[in-house]
Order: structure tokens, then sequence, then C-alpha cells
């Protein structure tokens, strides 16, 4: 028997992602544990079935801009950011690596796509992933507490479910930990990239 009865149980029903589009917008914050969360959700997206050119990367500087990108994105027609051939062919762009997950500073580096052949059509799911840890001022607190508001009013507002990507860690290892990153952990961009589908399919009958 397993030392704890929380968590998510795998739903029975293999949800099929294959004419579902997806944003998935992420913070450049503690870089590496966002980037093994993104890709952790890319995986099962495409273990879903979603097309790669049916799934959009942006990049905005940190937590705190989440909200405004996942509403713009939602209500615009999504207009690619990256131009490079390494951006074209499927790179994710994170920009300079840096050793530590509370590396300050965002790394200098624009959006990023997994493909530019997009329909101009809306997004069915939108995932926001960021990474916030707590310091020694007030700054998590007041962050955390907005985005997660934020987050849930538009996906209330607009319909599109808004998957809540963003990890609130008192430390960085439970940080590393939640991405998969230390031994015996779990990657919950793979539980995000499933609820995108889930919830995209249940809309789409639900209307
Ligand atoms: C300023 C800040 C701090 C202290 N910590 C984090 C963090 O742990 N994770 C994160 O995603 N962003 C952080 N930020 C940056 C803010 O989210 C935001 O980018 C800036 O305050 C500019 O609006």
């Amino acid at each position: 028997m397993s030392g704890t009865i929380k968590g998510l149980i795998p739903s029975d029903v293999q949800f099929d992602g294959s004419s579902i589009r997806v944003a998935i917008v992420h913070a450049r914050w503690n870089n590496k544990v966002t980037e093994a969360l993104v890709v952790g959700a890319v995986a099962k997206l495409k273990a879903r079935g979603v097309k790669e050119s049916n799934i959009i990367i942006e990049s905005v500087p940190g937590s705190y801009e989440l909200p405004l990108a996942c509403s713009k994105i939602i209500a615009g027609s999504h207009v690619p950011a990256a131009s490079t051939v390494q951006d074209l062919l499927g790179g994710l762009n994170f920009g300079t690596p840096q050793g530590t997950p509370r590396s300050g500073t965002p790394a200098p580096t624009g959006g990023s796509v997994i493909s530019a052949a997009m329909p101009n059509r809306p997004f069915d799911a939108v995932i926001a992933i960021g990474v916030l840890i707590k310091g020694e001022t007030m700054h998590f607190e007041y962050i955390s507490e907005s985005v997660s508001h934020a987050l849930m009013r538009i996906q209330l507002d607009t319909g599109v479910p808004v998957i809540f990507g963003v990890l609130t860690a008192l430390t960085d290892d439970q940080a590393l930990q939640r991405a998969g990153l230390t031994q015996g952990g779990h990657n919950h961009g793979e539980d995000w990239g499933l609820a995108a589908v889930e919830m995209a399919s249940h809309l789409r009958r639900w209307g």
C-alpha cells in the first residue's frame, strides 16, 4: 500500500488530442525547473495525439506576467514570436542555461514555438507554467495569490480551460521534486498536459 492518500488517479478514458490546439505559456524564472515542466507537458500532449503543429509555446519574464499573456493569447489570433530555424524545427527556447533553479533574473529570450505551421483557429486549452519559490520577502505571497486568482478568472470568463501549472514551492527541493528532477519526484508538467487534453475534450461535449 502506498504511504499517502494524496494525488491524482488517472482517468480510465484515453482522451484524444488529435484535433485540439494548445498554447503553453511559461515564465523564465527558475529556469531549470520550468523547462522540465514544459518538457513534461509537451510529452503528454503528444502522447495523447496532439500534433506538434497544434502546440505553441510562448515565454514571459516571470509568473506575474502569465495571466495577461494567457488572456491575450486566448483573445487574439496568435502570431508566432519565433523566427529562427531552431525554433521552427522545434527547439525549446529557454535562453542561456542557468545552473540553479533559483537563478534570479530570467533568461533573455522571446517566445518559442514547436511549429510555425499553425492553423488560425482558437486554442482549446492553455497551460500556464511558472515556478514560484518562497524567498525572504513577500513577493511569493503576492504573486502566488494574484496569479492563481487571475488564471481562474480568465478560464471562467473565456470558457477556455487554463491549466494551473504554477508551482508554489517553499524550498528549492520541493520545486525540483515536483518537476521530477529528484529521485522519487514526479513531473507535474505531465499531469498538466493530460489535464489540457481532458478539459479540451470535455469542453467540446459540454459546449
Ligand atoms: C520578482 C520575482 C520573484 C522575487 N520571484 C519570482 C519567482 O520565484 N518566480 C517567478 O516566476 N517570478 C518571480 N519574480 C518575477 C515576477 O513574476 C515578475 O516577472 C516581475 O515582478 C515583473 O513583473
